[in-house]
This record gives structure tokens, sequence and C-alpha cells, in this order.
């Protein structure tokens, strides 16, 4: 190797970690502000690169507010930002065009023991089995909702790295499979490109925009050469359009089941909850499913009751203008499986599992172009396809352009149980604490369950912690409920889960179960605060689970799953839960700075389930994000703009997957 073998740098990344304890430290001796501000040398449009900045893209950015930018500022604007905000362009120019430098610094070579890890920092590590492990880099830039981008990148000189092995990919699994590993072949040709350029539809701190996301490949492997390329040119270009979404009448649309066919009790259920937001300034509109799919607001379009919904989200969206949705009802009781509020199920083949519900469907309504995103771009009735082989048969574009959540509710007790909690709930305030429950969930080096939660107490501050924690006491029921006593702002768990429990082991007893918490446990909370209870583990929120049909649940029958039992306890349990419907990732170990923010830290943090739920604290505690929907959908778009692409079986479950199971204007801690 004629390149200088720099010595490994980063935070974490310097020494291997010999015990947790000392990686705990480092951790949590960090502010936890810097962790995502510390980007000044990611995104790296240097000086000297930018004193040289193209003509045009001064042009460009004079566009930008204000029209006072200069170059420098654009300089400044561009590197501690991970994403670029091109909000007021012009409207009335009709093409632009501009050019920039991206560069990425010097290659890191990491030898390990199989091989080397070439890296640069900002770049994060591309996980695929049979491929070489190579860097990817993401950018991502906002343009107004309408516009159409464009993005081509090039690099501006191709080295070859001599003699060099690249180190192979593990297969990542869900909590509780054994991570595998596996070989390349050499004489394949990995990535294909050096860029990709993709957009997408979302919404971003309350604005409907285009997600435009370049991905370039600085490493690629080609039949036993090794090429890498540090510096790239890119070219944008821009069309605007005009605003398409202006309409201001309701900010929550509520759907309760059918209102003849059930008779009107849940609707009428619904209605002192209706008055209550309204108090506190929410706007809201209920509809009963049969009016939202027969034509009574909006035109009918879609194919079956889900689709139609989601039509006619996308109309409430642009003739209402709404940003929330309740799904106000689950599964109805009996054998065959029914629904007082559809679901979707994704069909993504991964860990043994081959469908399950995503409400993300319900909140991802409109594609990069804003077109309508069906999750069935074929059209053969199966969404979101992805067999046992081959690749992802539909497009999906995942980004949420509205914030969902639902009262998984089987009856309209439960229904008032839930709806209750969150009128007292809003109208009192909570204590601000946070329970944390973890312990060691891999054979790999570290306790991941206790790493995750010193994280989410490093969002809090301020925050009273209280921990359980299997390297200092047993998980267990009682040492659980002692711990949350008369109520807390949120619960944390981390670990491994079913449909009916949630369970951890002790460092290193991987012989072991902790008891963990199961359904059987929630009669027993009286908490008079109900918490925000966040399950990281598999199936914690399979919200479809009955008692005669229950997978996953190692034969044990149950007729709801773990989030919906804290959820309908009477005096106690949750006012919202946040799981999973299906198997998430997990990715243990150390393979590099996962999420690419030029941080280190141990890999259950910086992707797979870990990585979300944290983003979920990060949301509330550091964005300052006061609404509960509004933060499931900052965590959702935050998993998106990181793991989307390239296409990864294993992240579309987890995005699909997690689910906020509770009012999406849920007002956390209440209205003071
Ligand atoms: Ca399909
Ligand atoms: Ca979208
Ligand atoms: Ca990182
Ligand atoms: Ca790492």
């Amino acid at each position: 190797m004629k390149a200088s073998l720099l010595s490994p740098p980063g935070v974490g990344r310097t020494a291997k970690r010999s015990t947790m304890n000392n990686a705990a430290e480092i951790y949590t001796a960090r502010i936890p502000k810097e962790r995502k501000m510390q980007n000044k040398n990611v995104f790296l449009l240097r000086q000297e690169t930018t004193s040289k900045v193209n003509e045009n893209l001064k042009k460009l950015f004079a566009y930008i507010s204000m029209k006072i930018v200069v170059t420098c500022v654009v300089c400044m604007f561009l590197a501690l930002n991970a994403v670029a905000t091109f909000n007021n362009f012009s409207t009335e120019k009709s093409n632009e065009a501009c050019k920039l430098i991206i560069d990425l610094g010097n290659p890191q070579f990491i030898e390990k023991e199989h091989g080397t890890l070439i890296s640069f920092e900002g770049c994060s590590q591309l996980l695929s089995p049979e491929k070489p492990v190579v860097p990817i880099y993401r950018k991502t830039f906002i343009f107004p909702a309408g516009a159409k981008v464009s993005m081509r990148a090039e690099p501006i000189k191709v080295k070859k790295a001599e003699n060099m092995h690249l180190v192979s990919s593990y297969i990542p699994a869900p909590p509780g499979y054994k991570i595998k590993t596996s070989s390349y072949e050499k004489d394949a040709i990995y990535p294909e490109k050096w860029y990709e350029f993709r957009t997408m539809g979302g919404i971003k701190n309350g604005e409907h925009v285009i997600i435009a996301q370049l991905i370039l490949y600085p490493v690629r492997y080609d039949r036993g050469d090794v090429f890498y390329a540090d510096k790239f040119n890119i070219k944008i270009s821009y069309k605007p359009s005009t605003g398409l979404f202006d309409a201001d009448e309701y900010d929550l649309l509520i759907i309760c089941p059918n209102k003849y066919k059930y008779g009107i009790k849940w609707y009428e259920e619904l209605l002192p909850f209706v008055e209550h937001k309204e108090k506190h300034g929410i706007k809201t509109k209920l509809v009963s499913l049969d009016q939202a799919i027969s034509g009574t607001y909006f035109p009918v379009k879609g194919r079956d009751d889900a689709e139609k919904l989601k039509y006619f989200i996308k109309n409430a969206i642009e003739q209402w203008g709404i940003k929330y949705v309740l799904f106000a009802g689950g599964r109805k009781p009996g054998i065959k499986e029914s629904w007082y509020v559809p679901v979707r199920y994704s069909e993504v083949f991964w860990a043994e599992e081959h469908r399950y519900t995503s409400d993300l469907y319900f909140a991802d309504i409109y594609d990069g172009n804003y077109n309508f995103s069906s999750w069935d771009t074929d059209g053969n009735g199966a969404y979101s396809e992805w067999k046992t082989v081959g690749n992802l048969i539909d497009d999906v574009d995942l980004y949420p352009d509205v914030y969902i959540g639902r009262l998984p509710a089987r009856n309209i007790l439960e229904l008032k149980t839930m709806i209750n909690k969150i009128i007292e709930y809003e109208n009192s305030i909570s204590n601000k604490k946070i329970v944390l429950v973890g312990g060691d969930n891999f054979e790999n080096e570290g306790i991941e369950g206790e790493i995750v939660c010193n994280i989410t107490a490093e969002y809090l501050p301020g925050y009273e912690i209280e921990k359980v924690y299997a390297s200092q006491m047993d998980v267990n029921p009682e040492n659980i409920k002692n711990a949350l006593g008369n109520g807390a702002t949120f619960m944390h768990f981390h670990g491994h889960g079913s449909p009916i429990s949630w369970s951890t082991h002790k460092p290193n007893g991987f012989d072991k179960w902790e008891k963990g918490i199961d359904v059987l446990d929630l009669p027993l909370f009286f908490n008079e605060e109900y918490p925000i209870v966040v399950l990281g583990g598999c199936h914690t929120a399979m919200f479809n689970i009955s008692l005669t049909n229950f997978p996953w649940t190692h034969g044990f029958p149950s007729p709801a799953d773990l989030s919906s039992w804290f959820m309908k306890k009477i005096k106690g349990g949750a006012i919202a839960s946040l799981g999973y419907t299906c198997f998430p990732v997990a990715t243990p170990g150390e393979e590099g700075d996962l999420d690419g923010d030029g941080i280190n830290e141990p890999d259950c943090a910086e992707s797979g389930y870990g990585y979300m739920q944290l983003n979920f604290f990060y949301a509330y505690g550091m964005e300052g994000i006061q609404y509960l929907g509004e933060c499931w959908g900052y965590t959702v778009a935050n998993y998106v703009e990181h793991f989307k692409y390239p296409y990864k079986r294993w992240h579309l479950h987890t995005m699909q997957g997690f689910v906020l199971l509770g009012d999406p204007t849920l007002k956390i801690g209440g209205y003071s």
C-alpha cells in the first residue's frame, strides 16, 4: 500500500475499547448538542474550494432569503449543516444551475483482521452481504415542493489503491439472531456507479418539501482492483415551482370507525376529545371511515379501503391543510382479521418475516415528484414487495408527509380509556423524569441496551433519571415498577422483544434471560402519571395479534400486544407507545461511523433500532419538538435520510415497522 497508513482517527476509533465502562464514560462526557453539530469537517466545501466557487453557485445562493448571502456565508452554511435549505429560490426564473465541489479530505486506511477498511470523515460504511465494505457519503438538499431538481457528480481524479484487500461485510440481523459473516466475489464490480441522485417528498419543519439526496461512492471495487476519489464535481439543475400547499382549515384529521355500521357511539365518544383539542388550538376534523371512503367530502379513488383512505388523507392535506392524522381504532374482535380503521401490509421479506403492518404507508403520501406514493408501482396489489430473492419491486418514498398515530382500541371501552387518559394528561403537567431499562443484548463488546439508554439521558438534560440496568440489578417487573413509581415523562426500553414481552441479558450472561416485562405484568402498574413508552425490540408494537393469531410469541396467546396493553391500562400504564410491528435491525459491534456524522460511536447507537429510538429523544430533547407525532415524523425522516438508499431489507423493516400508538398531537408533558 503506497498511501500512508494513517492512524485511525476519531472518537472511539482511537483504541479498541477494553471495557464498556470506558466507552460509557467517553460517550457521556460529551455535550449532546455537539453530536450533530460537530460536522465542520463533514461536508467539506473547504475554504480553498469555496473561494473558487463557480459564478453560478453565487447566483444560485443569491436567491436564498434576504438576498444578503455572500460566498463565505454560503460556505459556513453548507459546512455546518447536514442539510442545506434552499428555501426562497426565485419563483420567476425558469432554470438555474450551479456547480460545486465536494472534497472528502484524505482517505483513512484502517487495517482490520481480514483486510482494509477505507473511509473518509463524514462518510458512513455501507454494509451489504457478499460485498466489500465501502464508504458512502450522503448530502441532502431541501427544495420547495414541486420543484424539479437534478444533480450529477463526477470524480475529479480517480486513484488506484495498490495491493489492497477490502474487508467484507457481515450480514445484519434482527435482535436475537446471529450476525453472520460473508465474503465477496473476486470478479465483482461494486458499487456500480460513483454516485446516485434521488428525490423524496416529505414534511420537514412543518413544510412540504423535496428532499434531494446526492449519494457518493468514493471507493469502488473492480474485479480485484480498488479505486477511489476524494473530490467530486457536482452540478445541480433546478426549476422552481409555485406553492402547492396553502390550505389551512384544519390541523388534525381523526379517522374513526364506520359511523353507521357500528352505530354512532365511536363517533360520539370522540366528540369531547375533539372539543378538548380545539380548546388547545388544534383545529380538528373528525371523519368516520365510511365518510372518508364513500365520497362524503372528496371524490373517491383507490382500489381497496386502505388505498381509498390514503387518497382521502392526500385530499385532506391539499384541501384542508392537515398536518396530523389520528386513526381511532384497531383490530376488530373475532377470528378473521378485520379492522375498525384499515392497515396496510408491507411485503418485504427478511428474517423469516414475509409481511407486517406499516402505518407509515398512510403517512407517506407523496413521492419526490409530488405524485401519489402508492407503494405498489407495478400495480399488482402487493405493497412494497421484495420477495425472498431479487430486488425491491415497488418504489417506495417512505418520507412522511403527515404525522400519524393510532389508538389501537378494539372496543369502545378501550377507546374511552385512551382518550380520557389523553385529556387528563394534557390538562396537567408531568414531572421531568425518564426510566431507562437496558442490558446486554449481543455478544459483541459493549452493553448495547445501556449504551443506548445512556445517550437517551444525554438528550434530556435536567431530567431525573431512573435506571434499571442489568449490570446493576435484576431487570424484572418489580424493579421496573419501582423505578417508574408514580410516573414519568418517558420510559425507554432497549433490548429484545416479542409481541407480548420485552427482555435482555446480564452482561455476558447470554444463556439466561432477565425476567423483563410482559403483558401479564401490566395490570399491576398503577402509576398516576402516564409515560410515553419507547419499546426497543422486535414486534413490541405488533398490534395485529389476537387470541387466535399470535406469531412470534413463542406459542403464548394474548388478546393484544405489549404496547397496546400499556395504553389500554386503566389508572396506570402509558399515554402512548412507540415500538415495532416487525423485526427491526440491530447493528451491534464496531464497523465505523455508521451514521456518517463524523463522530464514531458504538454501532448500536448509529444505525438500526437503537439509532431510530435515540432520534425520537433527540427530536424532543435537543430539537425542542413539542408534539408527539412530530417527534415520530422527525425520527422516521432522519432514518430515511440516513439509511433509505441504497435499499436494504433490514432498513425497510425498521422504517416501516416503527409505529406511534398514540395521539400525534399529544403535547408532550402536557399544557402548562
Ligand atoms: Ca407491487
Ligand atoms: Ca413522502
Ligand atoms: Ca456517528
Ligand atoms: Ca461506530
